[in-house]
Formats: structure tokens, sequence, C-alpha cells
């Protein structure tokens, strides 16, 4: 069991679709205990069956958007467990006007709504677990490949994975002397609750289909399990790094079917 006695803190579970839901099962077959967020009552609604499911230890509020809960969080788990052994920051948010159209048309309010939440959040975070962090801390955040490169109407999210990247690399520097390592799992799409608000979605399952090595798209298993991996003792030497689970879609240039 590669996380035996580990405790783990999963911020992003909205359902048995999400990425985080993929990653909480993987690290609880592998011995964490594991607690879960929710950001409002709605969702809770959600959580909490899937918390009981997967035998978490608790359940805990936490909209990213607000500083007295993410004080609040860190004070519950160290009230619980005394230390954060793994963290795992799989949250992201825009507004999903801003997910169609042109890049160029985004406003001031939905620029900064995007980025407080899908990276300022990790930073925060981070800065609220600090005293909470093991010597052998691990924190994973979801990335996408729209931060590097440009995906027709992924438009704000990917400035704000572009600067949620830069900001692995800049906590991984700060964190380190502390054995703490912060890393990002580049997935491939998945259908989860924020895909579907996409419209041609399926659009983009089909390309990946077509054009990856793998000629197949992935699942939240296999982010769970590259999680595992980056959560574990395996990893060990690993950290600042964006780890690629995408079917290899990342490595392809010209293809000619
Ligand atoms: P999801 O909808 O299941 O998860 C997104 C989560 O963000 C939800 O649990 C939601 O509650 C949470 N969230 C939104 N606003 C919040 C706030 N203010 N405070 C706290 N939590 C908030 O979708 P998912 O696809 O599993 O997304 C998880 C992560 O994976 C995101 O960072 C996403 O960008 C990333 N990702 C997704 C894909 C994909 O194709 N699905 C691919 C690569 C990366
Ligand atoms: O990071 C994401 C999705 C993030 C997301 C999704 C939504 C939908 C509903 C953020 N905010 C919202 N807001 C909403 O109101 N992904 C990597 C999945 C995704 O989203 C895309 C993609 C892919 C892939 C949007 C356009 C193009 C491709």
């Amino acid at each position: 069991m590669l996380l035996a006695g580990k405790k783990a803190a999963i911020f992003g579970v909205a359902n048995n679709k999400s990425i985080a839901y993929g990653i909480a099962r993987a690290f609880r077959d592998n011995g964490a205990e594991i607690a879960l967020s929710w950001p409002n009552e709605t969702l809770r609604k959600r959580v909490d069956p899937l918390a009981a499911e997967l035998k978490a230890a608790f359940t805990f509020p936490c909209d990213v958007t607000r500083d007295e809960d993410l004080a609040a969080c860190a004070e519950t788990v160290r009230a619980a467990w005394g230390r954060t052994d793994i963290l795992v920051h799989a949250v992201a948010f825009a507004n999903k006007d801003d997910l169609q159209n042109r890049y160029i048309d985004t406003s001031r309010q939905g620029f900064t709504l995007a980025l407080d939440i899908s990276a300022y959040s990790l930073v925060a975070l981070c800065r609220a677990f600090e005293p909470l962090f093991s010597a052998e801390a691990s924190v994973i955040t979801l990335t996408y490949y729209g931060g590097q490169k440009v995906i027709t109407n992924y438009n704000i999210m990917g400035i704000a994975k572009a600067a949620l990247e830069a900001s692995v690399r800049y906590l991984a520097h700060d964190l380190g002397p502390s054995g703490v390592r912060v890393n990002a799992i580049s997935a491939g799409p998945i259908r989860t609750l924020a895909a579907s608000g996409i419209s041609g979605f399926h659009k983009i399952l089909n390309h990946i289909e077509r054009f990856t090595p793998l000629h197949r798209n992935v699942t939240i298993d296999e982010v769970g399990r590259a999680a595992l991996f980056l959560a574990s003792p395996l990893a060990s030497g690993v950290t600042g790094d964006i780890l690629f689970v995408d079917a290899g879609y990342q490595t392809s240039g010209i293809q000619i079917e």
C-alpha cells in the first residue's frame, strides 16, 4: 500500500465523474485517509454520500474565493489530523460566456474570477496549509494543455492554467527546502461536470480519439493512478513538474491519417 497512513485533503470532488473523485479512490485503495471539501450546501449533498462510500474521515466547507474558508479548513484539518501529507487541488471556474466566443472579449471581471478560482486558490491553499505539511508532503493540482497551446474556446481558462503551471514551479521553489513537493497533472479531456457545460465537447473527445498515439481518451482512474505516483515516495525526486496523462496527445505534431 503506497500511501499507508497518509492523510490527504482533497479539493474539487463534485460527483463520481470528478477527476478528484478518481484521485480520492486511488488514494483510498492504497491506504490513505482522505477528507473532501465542498464549496456550498448544494454540493455538500453530493459530496457527503461519496465521502461515506470512500470511508473518508470527514468533509469540510471550502469556497476558495473566501479567505475565511481557507483559514477555517486548514484549522479543521489541523484539529482532526494535526498534519497533511497530501493536498489535491482540482478546482477551476470561468464564466460560461468566456469559454465561447473570442478570448479578446474577456471582461476584467471574468478574467479576475477565472484567475482567482483557478490559479490564485492554489497559492492561497498552500500558504494556509504550510504549517501543516509533513516533511515529505506532496501537493498536486490539475491543469490542461490549453495553458500551453491554443485550444479553441478554452480562452481565459488557458491563461489561468498558464498562471497555475508557473505557480507550481514557484511554489515548488518556496516549499522545496521543507521537503514539500508541488506538481501538476495535465489531463486529457474527460467528460466531467465542468466539461458538460462546454458545447461541442464531444468534438474534442472525437478529435483526441483520432489524433492521440493511444487513439482513445483517458479516464479518471488513469489520472488517479498518476496522482498516486506523485503523492507516493516513488516520486520523491519529482517537483515543480507537469506530468501529462493525455494518451500522448501533447507529443504529437502533424498526423496524416
Ligand atoms: P468537476 O466539475 O468535477 O470539478 C471542478 C470542481 O471545482 C468542482 O468540484 C467544483 O465544486 C469546484 N469549484 C468551482 N468553484 C469553486 C470554488 N469557488 N470553491 C471551491 N471549489 C470550487 O470537473 P473536473 O473536470 O474534475 O475538474 C477538476 C480539475 O481538473 C479542474 O482544475 C480542471 O480544470 C481540471 N482538468 C479537467 C479536464 C477535463 O477535461 N475534465 C482536463 C484537464 C484538467
Ligand atoms: O478545465 C476545464 C474546464 C473548466 C471549466 C468548465 C466550465 C464549464 C461550466 C471552467 N469553468 C466552467 N464554467 C462553467 O460555467 N477543462 C480542461 C475541460 C475543458 O473545458 C473546455 C475544453 C476542455 C477540454 C472549454 C473549451 C474547450 C475545451
